[in-house]
């Protein structure tokens, strides 16, 4: 089997939390067993929206805490900060000028986070989908697993490869496939089921972080919006129970199991039911999970040896690929 060039990254804008292991983190330890793997702190990416600087240097490291404490050994995959790697923002350019503002402006992610007040928003959180494309194709990364969330920025990558590689008529770039999770793509608010469970949420409740203790899981379960009937028997019945579903598919995931079984299983129940073995299991996987990120963060000195060291072997490959692009593009 062709071994994969992976290519993933997390943005250091608070403590992770329950979507991002489901969605991202617990995909990349699976990745790690057999391709190659590169694993950013993606920080230039945070500064699209304000961060207070003695906070982002604190989530820069707890990141990679978190990185290592869902399984990730940066013996076998690369970890580094974004901005330590200069290449991002200099291939980041170049793609600023192949990608066109109409591609951009599709973008969804960018209309969720400007709101309302668009004219308002920094140009990064404008091009941040070009800076994620450069972050793929600098290593020439042939594989991305991502939430599905990011699908629609990791499409508009596979549009700026393939322009530049039609533009300059040579096959610079491989054209990255998404891999997305099947059970669970988007973990959802824990209070609107619409939403997607995030760290800029204003209310804590809204997430699991991987923080949490056993005690605060249970409390935040306990709230979590469900439904006032019981658990019902079929799928077509959760379409309009989006708070329901969510914590279905949660608990579905984290046993490993489907979403049908899981109803078989629960049809007719209370969600107090649910709601309890939910926390069970969300402590017997997440709470190991947050004790080991508040050990790695009682050696800050190791954690900075990690991302030092992974920098310099990223910087290594996107040196020697910038140095193609640049020589593509006409540069001297
Ligand atoms: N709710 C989610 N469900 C599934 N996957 C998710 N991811 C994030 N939230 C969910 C995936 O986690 C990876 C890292 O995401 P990120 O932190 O870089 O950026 P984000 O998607 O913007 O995450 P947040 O929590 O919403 O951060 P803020 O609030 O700072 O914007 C990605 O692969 C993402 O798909």
């Amino acid at each position: 089997m062709e071994k994969k060039l992976v290519f993933s990254g997390v943005q250091p804008t608070g403590s992770l939390h329950l979507g991002n292991y489901l969605g991202a983190l617990k995909n990349f330890v699976d990745l790690q067993k057999n391709n190659e793997c590169i694993y950013c702190v993606v920080d230039l990416h945070a500064i699209t929206v304000f961060q207070d600087p003695i906070e982002l240097r604190d989530n820069i490291l707890e990141t990679t805490a978190a990185f290592l404490a869902s399984g990730l050994d940066h013996k076998k995959s690369i970890i580094f900060n974004q901005s330590s790697v200069s290449g991002h923002a200099e291939l980041a350019w170049i793609l600023n000028c192949v990608a066109r503002i109409g591609w951009l402006n599709r973008m969804t992610q960018f209309k969720d986070k400007a709101g309302k007040d668009r004219e308002k928003a920094s140009v990064g959180l404008y091009i941040y989908p070009n800076l994620m494309a450069a972050d793929i194709l600098l290593y020439k990364s042939t594989h991305v697993p991502v939430g599905a969330d990011q699908k629609q920025h990791l499409e508009l990558c596979r549009d700026i490869a393939q322009r530049f590689n039609n533009d300059f008529k040579k096959n610079i770039f491989p054209i990255p496939e998404p891999l997305i999770q099947k059970n669970i793509s988007r973990v959802m608010s824990l209070r609107d089921g619409t939403k997607k469970m995030s760290k800029s949420d204003e209310s804590s409740y809204s997430r699991i972080d991987l923080k949490d203790s056993a005690d605060e899981i249970v409390k935040k379960i306990k709230k979590a919006k469900s439904d006032s009937l019981p658990i019902p028997e079929s799928l077509s019945e959760l379409d309009s129970k989006p708070e329901a579903l969510n914590l279905l598919n949660i608990y579905s995931d984290l046993n490993k199991s489907t979403l049908e079984k899981t109803l078989n299983e629960m049809k007719g129940k209370d969600y107090s039911y649910l709601k309890n073995k939910l926390s069970e299991i969300l402590i017997e996987i997440i709470c190991p999970i947050g004790k080991k990120i508040t050990q790695f963060l009682d050696d800050k000195n190791f954690l900075e040896k990690v991302i030092n060291e992974g920098s310099e072997k990223a910087n290594k490959i996107a040196q020697k690929n910038l140095k193609e692009i640049k020589n593509t593009v006409g540069f001297l």
